[in-house]
């Protein structure tokens, strides 16, 4: 049986594992509260984030708890899973490798930099995203601890300014060089709903995500091949992007926006010019901002067994532009969205910033058994991990929890 798990088993398990944590470990002192962010899964959309173009999310059931309290001095302490890390507010840099701690800590030093008055925090976290699995899992730690700050200093911030702070903590304190996404899908996705970013302007829009009442689900199958954002392949796509941004005289960061992706002759004429690699990267991201488009009009139309294939072969499309024209796909994720394929799905693809991570399938829900089967036959026979598989269901954005 393929698990389904809900965010409130999920954050009452984890409030008491931080709670007993947070006890344990500042043990003189009671935290002031609790706050909630999740992990998300991206439907389609991939490495548009910091391209301008759309990217289509929903949270996940699982998440990061954080349980603090408000200090009176400049001292952050930070515990997860008995691991420790302490800093004064004025040391926190990318230099003094606060290692897993920098996602959190760095909202502190991104609230400084933007002129707010930042007190100290004694905080503990609890978390069950997978890691390294492309699902956010530090979204998750940055965000909770950006909606506890913000409460606890009392900033009044936002949702948008909390994810922006959650961002800035990661790309200038942990040196992860992401965009946008992650962070505005912790903070602002809602139960039964995907969310609409248009990561050019921060319009959302909440779409409706009901594949229940066709049958359908959404499965998400880990391959467990390790995924790493803070490595240089990430920063390298981001590059080739500025490149043929550069090279074709449009604004870095405005490729999907200032290239209409929605016509694939359209777009090729338009980046022809280019040298290969920087043409290739740019169609994906421009092609792919496309495909968030076509599967939002479905979703509000309501996705049925009619439409399904339909939107199935975005999904797949997807998967092949990040395989051949931006080479983010590994063997072990190729081999799991063909099995699932395959077994039954419509399409699948997969999900994140890639070189590892999750995959994801718009599959019948009779079928996801036999389909799950003939992934973890397929990963098996090529010498892969065993694959871990979940049904997503959309769930909500953070919150406080007490
Ligand atoms: C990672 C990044 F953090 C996101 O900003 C996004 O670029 C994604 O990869 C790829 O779509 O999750």
């Amino acid at each position: 049986m393929t698990q389904e798990i809900t965010s409130s088993d999920s954050q009452s398990r984890l409030l008491a594992e931080a709670e007993a944590l947070f006890a344990r470990e500042f043990g003189d002192v009671t935290p002031d509260g609790a706050w909630w962010a999740p992990g998300r899964v991206n439907i389609v959309g991939e490495h548009t984030d910091y391209n301008g173009g759309y990217v289509l999310p929903i949270a996940l059931p699982t998440g990061t708890v954080a349980v603090a309290r408000r200090r009176d001095d400049d001292l952050v302490r930070l515990v997860s899973e008995g691991k420790r890390v302490e800093a004064r507010l004025g040391d926190i840099s990318r230099e003094a490798s606060l290692g897993w701690a920098s996602y959190a800590a760095g909202v502190g030093w991104a609230a400084a930099r933007d002129g707010l008055d930042v007190p100290g925090l004694d905080i503990a976290f609890a978390a069950d995203v997978p890691r390294g699995a492309g699902l956010s899992s530090s979204a998750s730690l940055s965000c909770s601890t950006a909606s506890a700050w913000n409460d606890l200093a009392g900033w009044g911030l936002e949702r948008p300014a909390i994810a922006r702070l959650g961002r800035l903590a990661e790309n200038e304190i942990a040196g992860a060089p992401t965009g946008t996404m992650d962070q505005m899908a912790s903070v602002l996705c809602e139960a039964g709903s995907a969310l609409r970013l248009d990561t050019l302007t921060n319009d959302t829009e909440q779409v409706p995500f009901d594949l229940d009442s066709a049958g359908l689900v959404l499965l998400v199958v880990n391959s467990h091949a390790p995924h790493e954002l803070v490595d240089g392949a990430y920063g390298e796509r981001r590059r080739s992007c500025e490149e043929a941004a550069d090279l074709l005289g449009i604004e870095r960061g405005h490729l999907c926006s200032e290239v209409d992706g929605r016509d694939v002759s359209a777009v090729d004429a338009r980046l022809e010019e280019l040298p290969d690699v920087p043409r290739r990267r740019a169609r994906h991201v421009i092609t792919d901002s496309a495909r968030v488009l076509a599967v939002h009009e479905a979703l509000g139309a309501g996705v049925t067994r009619e439409s399904a294939p339909a939107v199935g072969r975005v999904l797949s499309a997807s998967h092949a532009s990040m395989r051949d024209d931006f080479e983010i796909t590994v063997p072990a994720v190729d081999t799991l969205a063909a099995a699932l394929e395959d077994g039954g799905a419509y399409g699948a693809r997969m999900t994140g910033g890639g070189f590892g991570g999750c995959v994801i399938a718009l599959i019948d829900s009779g079928r996801v058994d036999d389909a799950v089967e003939l992934a973890k036959q397929r990963a098996a026979k090529g010498g892969f991990a065993q694959p871990e598989p979940f049904v997503a269901l959309a769930s909500e954005g953070a919150k406080r929890l007490k």
